[in-house]
């Protein structure tokens, strides 16, 4: 067997600052190691999917998360994986338990993905290795699995056997509460903008050093169709995953970080604005244009008109919300929020509809997400 310390060891030797997922029991010894290692964070995710997502945007910061999850997991990785990290080619090692191994007992529940696991993977095109119970040979799977992550630019997934890591009870330290969000409230919307001249009025007052992440579909078409910069991260891929990829980078960089979600794409992942209150960095800010619809695919009515999405935010743990009712009341709270300890939710009710002759970003993924990582990290207010 080998020791959680090793494990860790094995991690850190290679750059690893920080892993993020959900628990599996095969990983308390990590998950023991690094609530108590300061030489690694551990990032909570909500769902595996975020933990991806997550990892594709600390990689983005420039630094190297380890995704670790249990397989059943893979499920919810599926979207992330084939979307963001496949177009993007954004590496991720993974640590990944393989309940339901075929061969050896264990529930039923586990028995489908344990048989499809090495399949699945596969057929996302995503390497794996199975990891040896022997520190030297395991070194060996975790140098050459690290050298193809690299050298082929994809996620890697080290997969770890029931009895691989010799066991521990969990000893996390207790959760800390979060201080109750400052709201900011405008009762009666005076106006519904459209998405086009929000999109104008925020790019007029962020300041160059702004990160700017933009969700699936026409927010990011219309961002793109306004002008095209390398502070720019459009997620055309993996609708929900805009805010877990500005979590990811947000506790990496020292620049301001604005995710602009949609309603449909923020209900797609609401557990991250609970993994966002409790581990963003002081400079997320979360913008919702909230139009009441899936705008990009043709209108169709989302759930927003039942949700209250501040509420959720100040419940979360974000330091400030602004329900904002018009464009000006916008514009106050980004400035605001450019200048305060965040995370932030700045939300605003918009009009369905785009303009006319709208554009797509023409950069393959690939470019946006490396011409992205060099405006991260190549300035001087990176940490
Ligand atoms: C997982 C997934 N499901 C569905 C889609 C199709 N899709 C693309 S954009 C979009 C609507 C997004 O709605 P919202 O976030 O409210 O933004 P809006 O289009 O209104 O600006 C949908 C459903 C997708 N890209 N990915």
């Amino acid at each position: 067997m080998i020791s959680a310390e090793f494990l860790l060891g094995q991690l850190s030797e290679r750059g690893v600052l920080e892993i993020a997922g959900v628990p599996c029991s095969y990983l308390t010894p990590v998950i023991n190691k690094a609530a108590t290692d300061p030489s690694v964070r551990y990032l909570r995710s909500t769902h595996e999917g975020e933990a991806v997502a997550s990892a594709a945007g600390s990689w983005l910061a420039g630094v190297t998360t380890c995704v670790i999850a249990q397989n059943s997991g893979l499920g919810n990785m599926v979207n992330p994986l084939t979307s963001l990290h496949s177009p993007a080619e954004i590496p991720v090692p993974m640590i990944l338990t393989w309940r339901g191994e075929p061969g050896r007992p264990d529930e039923p529940q586990h028995e489908l993905m344990g048989a499809i696991t090495p399949d699945l993977l596969s057929l996302m095109r995503v390497p794996s290795a199975v990891l040896p119970r022997g520190e030297e040979a395991a070194d060996e799977v975790f140098r050459r699995g690290w050298k193809e992550m690299e050298e082929c630019s994809v996620p890697f997934a080290f997969v770890l056997r029931d009895d691989t890591v010799a066991a521990e009870e969990l000893r996390e330290p207790p959760a800390s509460r979060l201080p109750r969000a400052r709201a900011v409230t405008s009762n009666i919307p005076a106006e519904t903008p459209t998405r086009f001249s929000v999109l104008n009025a925020l790019l007029e007052t962020l300041p160059e050093n702004a990160a700017v992440i933009s969700t699936t579909g026409k927010t990011s078409r219309e961002l793109f169709t306004i002008g095209d910069r390398p502070q720019h991260f459009y997620l055309v891929g993996a609708m929900g995953s805009a805010s877990a990829v500005g979590l990811g980078v947000s506790r990496h960089t020292m620049k301001p970080v604005f995710v602009i979600d949609g309603d449909g794409a923020a209900l797609m992942r609401l557990g991250t604005f609970s993994a966002i209150g409790a581990q963003a960095g002081p400079g997320f800010t979360h913008v919702l244009l909230d139009n009441g619809v899936h705008d990009s695919t043709g209108g169709q009515l989302t759930l927003a008109a039942h949700t209250d999405f501040s509420a959720i935010a100040s419940a979360c743990g974000y330091r400030s919300v602004y329900n904002c009712g018009s464009t000006s009341e916008f514009v106050s709270a980004i400035r605001e929020c450019l200048h305060e300890t965040g995370p932030s939710l700045v939300y605003l009710k918009i009009s369905p509809g785009s303009i006319p002759r709208l554009a797509r970003p023409d950069q393959h993924p690939r470019d946006v997400a490396r011409r992205f990582k060099e405006f991260l990290t190549s300035s001087p207010d990176s940490p």
